[in-house]
């Protein structure tokens, strides 16, 4: 009895700076441990992807892709090659047809089955007057383009996989797009979801199945998790979540949108790995650790985990740095107590632990672009946490009587903090959420000033 994703794997679907090719061969080469079968090639920013979509490769390129092609067969991974002709092609036009024809066909006699049409993030309206004339609406332009490249595919090798993208590929329930695309699609063809919404915190069957039926199928899940095209000061390390046990059964396939920084996706990758495998005994938590631990290697396990603890908030879930949250809030409720030392000695050796993350991990993380990857966060964090053990400096000071020499040692780490808090605001790299400085703010505000 099969209780998992058939299809599972990624589909490199961003926008922004693509995988070097060196990444993508490493990427292939660790699917296997994800027991992912599925590689989509679809870079939004590959300019013949996309952009200049009708124009063929240039010859090193061509060399590029037949490379991944065949480090994909040699792992046991489809490689489906994924196109996006919506900016400009012209549906009713042969010669665009055709340009879109030898394109493929380049890449099919490298020795690839599956292909991707994806019409995602185009306008939601026929844009040529020849194409108003010759389609009632987009969505019929879509059917037939479709249809005709599935059938020359299929004309050429009857193996063909053809999985579409939809400019419409959210939501719940049908609209005329989808009920058009549905009925006017060949049953073969696998059609394209995010989910309710593009980054879809939850993903349900009752979802899938409002979904499917417009189409007349299961539709393809396509997640929007752990991409970071749309904020390129973050990463997304936390375990997958909110996807049903058994969506499995209501889906054609399952693939995930990573980050634009190749090797951090691994973390939240291993996690999807586990879930789309097993979806019924899928546990975040355990399955994060066990990415972590194998990311990271022995050595770095503790400093990489202390480091994912960090920066583990998304759409998926609202906790951000639990730990140290919990060490804040125990330092505040003990401010004025006896048992002041205690919890401000616990915070200080957090805040200590996270400004060595950086050394630390540079000592023990043998994936050095990983580290350099995650540089510029260890970088920001190493600030915030050193801002956090001024403060605590700071608010040391006040309880004391005050002398004349330390209201002006007061003075001045308040002007340091102050400087600290510009630099760090100055930084746009996201970590920790705000607790470090809202903890400076009310260290602030607590010894009188803003
Ligand atoms: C794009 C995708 C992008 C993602 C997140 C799909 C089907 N298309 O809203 O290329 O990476 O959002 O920004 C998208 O999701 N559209």
């Amino acid at each position: 009895k099969v209780s998992s994703f058939l299809i599972r794997g990624v589909v490199e679907g961003f926008f922004g700076p693509p995988w070097s090719h060196e990444e993508r061969l490493k990427m292939i080469k660790f699917f296997p441990e994800c027991k992912f079968n599925l590689y989509i090639y679809a870079p939004k920013d590959d300019p013949f992807h996309r952009e200049r979509w009708s124009e063929p490769y240039p010859k090193d390129q061509l060399a590029k892709l037949k490379a991944l092609i065949e480090t994909a067969k040699q792992n046991s991974i489809n490689f489906c090659f994924a196109i996006s002709p919506g900016l400009s092609i012209r549906y009713s036009r042969d010669e665009d047809f055709e340009a879109l024809t030898e394109k493929v066909e380049t890449v099919r006699k490298m020795g690839v089955k599956w292909f991707g049409l994806f019409l995602d993030d185009i306008p939601m309206k026929l844009q040529h007057e020849e194409d108003k004339r010759a389609f009632r609406s987009l969505a019929e332009a879509h059917a037939h383009l479709t249809n005709r490249l599935l059938k020359f595919l299929r004309s050429k090798d009857r193996e063909t996989v053809l999985i579409l993208c939809p400019t419409k590929y959210t939501g719940i329930s049908s609209t005329p797009y989808l009920k058009t695309l549905g009925s006017g699609t060949d049953q073969d063809v696998f059609i394209m979801w995010t989910g309710s919404t593009v980054c879809s915190p939850q993903i349900t069957p009752s979802d899938a199945d409002g979904f499917g039926a417009a189409l007349r199928r299961k539709p393809f899940i396509w997640d929007n998790y752990p991409v970071n095209d749309y904020n390129r000061f973050r990463l997304f390390l936390g375990p997958v979540r909110g996807r049903s046990k058994d969506l499995y059964k209501h889906v054609s396939g399952f693939v995930a949108n990573p980050m634009n920084e190749a090797e951090a996706s691994k973390i939240p990758l291993l996690t999807i790995a586990d879930y789309s495998r097993d979806p019924e005994n899928y546990n975040p938590e355990r399955s994060w650790k066990k990415a972590l631990r194998k990311v990271a290697g022995e050595k770095a396990y503790k400093h990489l985990w202390a480091f994912a603890e960090q920066s583990q908030s998304s759409f998926l879930w609202k906790t951000e740095s639990p730990e140290l949250h919990k060490l804040v809030e125990s330092f505040w409720q003990n401010w004025k107590t006896e048992r002041w030392e205690k919890t401000t000695e616990a915070l200080t050796r957090k805040f200590k632990e996270l400004a060595d993350l950086q050394a630390n991990l540079f000592s023990t993380l043998e994936n050095r672009q990983l580290f350099e990857e995650l540089l510029p966060y260890l970088k920001k964090l190493s600030l915030l946490a050193k801002m956090g053990m001024r403060c605590i400096d700071l608010l040391r000071m006040h309880r004391k009587t005050k002398t004349a020499v330390q209201v002006k040692e007061i003075k001045k780490i308040r002007m340091e903090i102050k400087d600290m808090r510009k630099e760090v605001r100055e930084n746009k790299y996201q970590i920790c959420g705000t607790l470090i400085e809202d903890f400076a703010s009310k260290a602030l505000q607590t010894v009188g000033g803003s």
